[in-house]
């Protein structure tokens, strides 16, 4: 499992570093590389290439969709880390692009992040039909925007201090997570033409893969050593996030995360095999330290 993950992680840091180099130097295309590199865990991207096996998608096309989804991800943890967002000065273990750029060229970084993942999904170099590539990007685009992870943002700054009910965190959380994890289940399934019922059913598969993910993240807020994890920890209680250990505790969030990963785990089941990796990539969510 982490031998696949570091590959994924190499290869779609390779695609990235070149894409970026082509780009005309300056002190933003600076700070964006400075945003990517060395870049997180790749876990998306490692979904996608998962499900993406189960489909006999090919593995290059999916390192470029994996890439576009990353560069939409390290947007997400620029802005995520402002000032007007939970004010973070440190980021994968080094001071937080706003920190070491100013929080004017950070906003334009992630911005510029988040057209260059269009940029990317539009380019020749991805071999799809343009058809495909054209689902690819309003599903995208959707799942960046107030419906998905800006609008899950919008509620998590909302809930701050308050006592908000089950439901409610946990829509909150599909939307800041899951939804992209959701994106990068459903498109083997896109790029197959497989119809609305199978997309839906791998999007689902995925935003509770990205819900549990979100559950292990407030885990390790909780628990975790901030050396070891690259970011502040013990934050969600200092700024009153609404969680589910705010709400249900640490032991019954465990509980709850581990009924959700077998419920998960049962709907992959019927792909055999082929599904392996994707268990793997799962249990590795769950044990996961950082
Ligand atoms: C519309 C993309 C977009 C952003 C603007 C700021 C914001 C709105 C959204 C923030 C969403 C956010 C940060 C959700 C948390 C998701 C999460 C668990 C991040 C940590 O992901 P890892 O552990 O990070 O995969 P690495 O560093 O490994 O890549």
């Amino acid at each position: 499992m982490l031998n696949d993950l570091n590959k994924i992680a190499k290869d779609t840091n390779f695609f990235l570093k070149h894409y970026l180099k082509k780009q005309k130097y300056s002190v933003l295309t600076s700070a964006m590389n400075y945003g990517l590199f060395p870049g997180g865990k790749k876990i998306r991207s490692k979904i996608l290439v998962d499900i993406g096996k189960i489909f006999n998608i090919n593995y290059n096309s999916l390192v470029v969709i994996g890439a576009a989804v990353e560069c939409i991800h390290a947007y997400s943890l620029i802005h995520d880390d402002l000032p007007c967002m939970d004010n973070d000065l440190i980021r994968r273990g080094k001071p937080s692009t706003h920190t070491k750029f100013g929080e004017a060229i950070a906003v334009l970084a992630g911005n510029s992040l988040l057209t260059l993942a269009f940029e990317i999904l539009s380019d020749k170099r991805l071999n799809l039909k343009e058809k495909t590539k054209n689902i690819l990007i309003n599903k995208l685009s959707k799942c960046a925007g107030h419906a998905g992870i800006a609008g899950g943002q919008f509620l998590d700054l909302d809930f701050e201090k308050k006592n908000i009910p089950f439901k409610k965190i946990i829509n909150m959380q599909l939307k800041k997570t899951g939804k992209l994890f959701g994106y990068c289940s459903s498109v083997p399934a896109i790029i197959k033409n497989n119809g609305v019922k199978k997309i839906n059913t791998f999007e689902t598969i995925g935003s509770d893969i990205g819900l549990l993910f979100q559950i292990t993240d407030d885990l390790i807020d909780y628990k975790g050593n901030s050396k070891k994890v690259g970011k502040k920890t013990k934050k969600d209680i200092k700024l009153g996030k609404a969680t589910l250990i705010s709400l249900l505790g640490y032991k019954k969030t465990v509980i709850y995360g581990e009924k959700l990963k077998i419920k998960i785990q049962k709907k992959i089941m019927k792909y055999g095999k082929k599904s392996k990796n994707l268990n793997e990539t799962i249990n590795y969510i769950m044990k996961r330290t950082r």
